[in-house]
């Protein structure tokens, strides 16, 4: 090798080097990189079923693993043995062949259909597992169901009727007993979307006219990430929901509180000044979340859900009086059920006790009144294509002013 050529290789391998132990310095400060310990982690997981996944992957990864180190090595060592080393080398006859060598042959076909076996045989039973709540379990088991629209979620308790009402209805976050299996009865009212809680089970498709299911349990109570998992339009990434898992006591107080209806506010029961709502802080396509959804938060998710349940200090009577009478005149009401007032639309998100979510814009953004207020000025900056936008502002040319916003912020912050 001439000496310039040697050093450019080597200031190129120099290169390589730098950049991957920059990587590596960078990441290293973030554990939960090396942990794998994300939202939406499928290799920390905290559920029964998610966990007999994660085995199946495990079996898999091991079974590939033996397979690529042998066949690596067997490569390696003949590159090796039979490198042509000098340039006679190069114009030698090929060393003497084994094809056709029915003791290797044979081997090799028996090693393969073992290794099959070896990963079939877990991931038949994780199928049979995953495939519905286990026989003697099934008394003990939930019941929900869950629909996708383009593009977040509705959930229904068919076992939760309301009195004149039907089933209790919810959105974008799924609140269930922990420690109990659930079984997710998954529909759509519109193309195929997917249902996939990383940490809990998934995926399992939503398919029209087709009833599929799937169960899943939370070993304790939490909070959890959702997705759709399925390619299903514009905002299909951001088409986010979550799932909060409660001890029996919490599910039953949440339980009663959501089938009551909307609350109403009276004038002597609050008469405070809402904090004003900096509008001037609005950036297009930047998250809305705070360091409080960080792993190491001061408040941990499931507290912060628990903080959510309490109404707002300062509530302002009349001009949340103001928002609830907007909401019917800028059509929102159309759209959107709040059940005890005026809303009656079913094609938005329930929005009864709004207040009360953590999340807005199906998972998208926090539920502040900020960001409430960040959504209601600019849904389509926030969620491209949403249909809020498309089927409801655009063609009924909503416009609303700041103080508008401001009313109808304070009146569905209201709602818990
Ligand atoms: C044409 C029907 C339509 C109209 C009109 C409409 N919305 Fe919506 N709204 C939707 C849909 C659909 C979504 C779900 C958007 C998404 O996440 O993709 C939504 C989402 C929301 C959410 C977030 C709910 C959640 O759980 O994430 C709020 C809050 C909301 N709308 C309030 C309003 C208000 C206030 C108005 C009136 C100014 C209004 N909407 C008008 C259809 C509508
Ligand atoms: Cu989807």
């Amino acid at each position: 090798m001439r000496l310039s050529s040697f050093l450019s290789q080597s200031a190129r391998w120099g290169r390589a080097a730098l950049a991957l132990g920059g990587t590596l310095l960078l990441t290293g400060c973030n554990l939960n990189f090396w942990r794998m310990d994300g939202h939406q982690s499928t290799i920390q997981v905290d559920g029964p079923v998610a966990r007999s996944q994660l085995e199946v992957f495990y079996v898999t990864c091991w079974v590939t693993l033996v397979i690529f180190v042998l066949v690596g090595a067997v490569l390696a060592y003949a590159t090796l043995k039979f490198k042509a080393r000098t340039a006679d080398d190069e114009h030698a006859e090929p060393p003497e062949q084994s094809h056709g060598n029915p003791l290797i042959e044979l081997s090799l076909i028996g090693l393969s259909i073992l290794a099959l076996v070896f990963i079939a045989v877990p991931t038949l039973k994780a199928i049979w597992f995953t495939y519905d709540v286990p026989e003697e379990q099934r008394d003990n088991a939930y019941e929900v169901t869950a629909i996708g629209y383009q593009w977040w979620f509705k959930f229904e308790y068919p076992n939760e009727q309301i009195d004149g009402v039907g089933p209790l209805v919810t959105a974008n976050e799924l609140v269930i007993p922990a420690g109990r299996p659930v079984r997710v009865n998954l529909r759509t009212v519109d193309v195929i979307h997917s249902f996939w809680v990383p940490k809990l089970a998934g995926k399992v498709d939503m398919i029209p006219n087709r009833g599929n299911h799937l169960w899943l349990q939370a070993d304790e109570p939490g909070y959890f990430w959702g997705q759709c998992a399925e390619y299903c339009g514009d905002s299909h990434a951001v088409m986010r929901f979550r799932v909060i898992a409660l001890n029996e006591a919490d599910f039953a107080d949440w339980l009663s509180r959501e089938k009551a209806p909307a609350r109403t506010l009276t004038q002597t029961a609050a008469a405070g000044e809402a904090p004003k709502i900096q509008f001037a802080s609005f950036k297009r396509n930047e998250y809305g979340f705070s360091e409080k959804w960080d792993a190491n938060a001061a408040v941990p998710p499931l507290n912060h859900w628990k903080q959510q349940q309490f109404p707002l200090q300062n509530e302002d009577a009349a001009l949340i009086a103001t928002g609830r009478r907007l909401f019917t005149e800028k059509t929102c009401a159309g759209c959107h059920t709040v059940r005890g007032h005026e809303g009656l639309g079913i094609t938005g998100p329930d929005l009864t006790h709004i207040g009360a979510r953590t999340t807005i814009a199906a998972g998208l953004l926090e539920n502040n009144p900020e960001q409430m207020a960040r959504w209601l000025l600019h849904p389509d900056a926030v969620k491209p294509g949403n249909k809020m936008y498309t089927t409801g502002y655009i063609p009924n040319n909503i416009t609303l002013t700041q103080d508008e916003v401001s009313a109808l912020v304070a009146y569905l912050e209201s709602l818990k």
